[in-house]
């Protein structure tokens, strides 16, 4: 066996160097590679897929992650086929750079593609797309508002992507348009985590009214939270009538996505032991209903004695939604027992909750504490950006380790100089 390398300067498509291998009759393995000054070079026949980040080719922390071009395949088909096949002018719409007005048209009419195109402009850090963006986002907000928008959270492991694949095809097939967010601000693009959803989702994401988004990349939970609450206004504009955002159950992003939802769901399993699945009693106060998943098999008669001790510790605990008493239910993201009950409790809450006011009350509550989580966030990131404050950081550190200065004069001095740059 011979194995081959051949540099490929011209455009001599490399399927002629396999025929030859074929018409020898011999194993020859050639491998064909471009001289690295020609692929530097971007074909004028390639385009920029919707799922790469618009930063890709910029953001050091990404960069040369993505193959950030894909070669258009059927523009070389004879001019009848091409034409024939719609995914063409999907590519031609992907190539093509948009107005305001195509984005939001195209999230209207419930063009996917424009969908994930708009979500990726919003997400973009890069700043020429953010008045664009935010274009699109004021033309879109009166049709946004109308979806039901359900929180799940559990423990890492706890089956919360396995219940969204099984209450999202239950709701398909009610009729519903069903969009899955996720939100991880620990994630990056390049992690597992998506892979896992999206194989936990398999069935979902094949579904031509479930629109499925990873969490967005970009390091902080303000910045995450943004995006997401931006993303839930473009799905809802398009017509999807229940969101459903999973989030891990660790640390502030529960509290995160509890402010952007209205109703929040806990998975757990049982026989974890509390203390096992990190389940501090504030995670109860949060949620509308426990949902204690992997009842089947041997497990069924744990999640019964779970669901009852549950039910006895949020006996008393004061309800997050006014008025409405959070219970525990057991069921099987597997066999779907208990999905249809979940969703039946899910849907009397939201009358109960429309018909008291609560629910329109805590979304303008929500929206409210938006606006003033975004100045905190912004206000964090300038200072901590500030080249002055960056400079003066490890010193004043040092100054209250050797306790030169107490914490609030630290505090002080740092907002001080802060301060003194905006003012000048
Ligand atoms: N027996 C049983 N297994 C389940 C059930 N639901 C989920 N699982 C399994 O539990 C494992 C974890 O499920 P996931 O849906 O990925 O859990 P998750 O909570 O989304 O996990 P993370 O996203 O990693 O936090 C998988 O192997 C599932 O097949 C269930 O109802 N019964
Ligand atoms: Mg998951």
């Amino acid at each position: 066996m011979f194995h081959i390398f051949l540099r490929n300067d011209s455009d001599l498509p490399s399927n002629n160097f396999l025929n030859l291998v074929q018409f020898q009759g011999k194993l020859i393995i050639f491998t064909l590679y471009k001289n690295q000054n020609k692929m530097k070079k971007q074909k004028p026949n390639t385009y920029k897929p919707d799922w790469v980040p618009e930063n890709a080719d910029d953001d050091p922390t990404i960069a040369g992650k993505f193959a950030v071009r894909v070669v258009k395949g059927t523009q070389d088909l004879p001019a009848g086929k091409a034409a024939s096949r719609s995914s063409l002018s999907s590519n031609e719409v992907k190539r093509k750079t948009l107005s305001v007005d195509d984005y939001v048209n195209g999230v209207l009419n419930f063009d996917r593609n424009i969908l994930a195109r708009t979500i990726t402009l919003i997400e973009s850090n890069n700043p020429s797309h953010h008045d664009t963006a935010q274009e699109v986002l004021k033309k879109l907000l009166p049709h946004s508002g109308k979806s039901l928008r359900i929180g799940i959270t559990g423990v890492p492991g706890a089956g919360k992507s396995t219940l969204i694949e099984a209450l999202g095809m239950y709701l398909i097939q009610q009729g519903h348009k069903v969009a899955v967010l996720t939100v991880d601000p620990s994630s990056t693009v390049t992690k597992g985590s998506i892979l896992g959803d999206k194989t936990r989702m398999e069935k979902l994401s094949k579904e031509e009214n479930c629109f499925i988004r990873p969490s967005p990349s970009g390091g902080t939970l303000g910045g995450v939270t943004r995006k997401s609450r931006e993303t839930i206004t473009i799905c809802e504009a398009a017509g999807f009538d229940i969101i459903l955002i999973e989030t891990v159950g660790v640390g502030q992003s529960e509290v995160t996505v509890r402010s952007m939802v209205d109703f929040f769901l806990l998975v757990l399993i049982a026989g974890a032991g509390d203390e096992l699945q990190g389940i501090k009693r504030g995670v109860m106060e949060l949620c509308d209903a426990i949902f204690i998943n992997k009842a089947d098999g041997d497990n069924y008669k744990k999640a019964l004695i779970a669901q009852s001790d549950y039910n006895n510790a949020l006996h008393y605990l004061q309800p997050v939604t006014k008025g409405w008493q959070t219970k525990a239910y057991i069921g099987s993201a597997i066999t779907g027992a208990g999905i249809k009950e979940l969703w039946d409790e899910i849907k009397k809450f939201e009358h109960f909750t429309k018909k008291s006011g609560v629910f329109d009350q805590r979304r303008k509550e929500q929206t409210i504490d938006w606006v003033f989580r975004m100045i905190e966030d912004k206000l964090r990131d300038d200072f901590y950006n500030d080249e002055k404050v960056k400079k003066e950081i490890p010193s004043v550190k040092s100054e209250i380790l050797y306790e030169k200065i107490t914490p609030t004069q630290a505090a002080e001095k740092l907002l001080n100089i802060y301060k003194t740059k905006k003012g000048s």
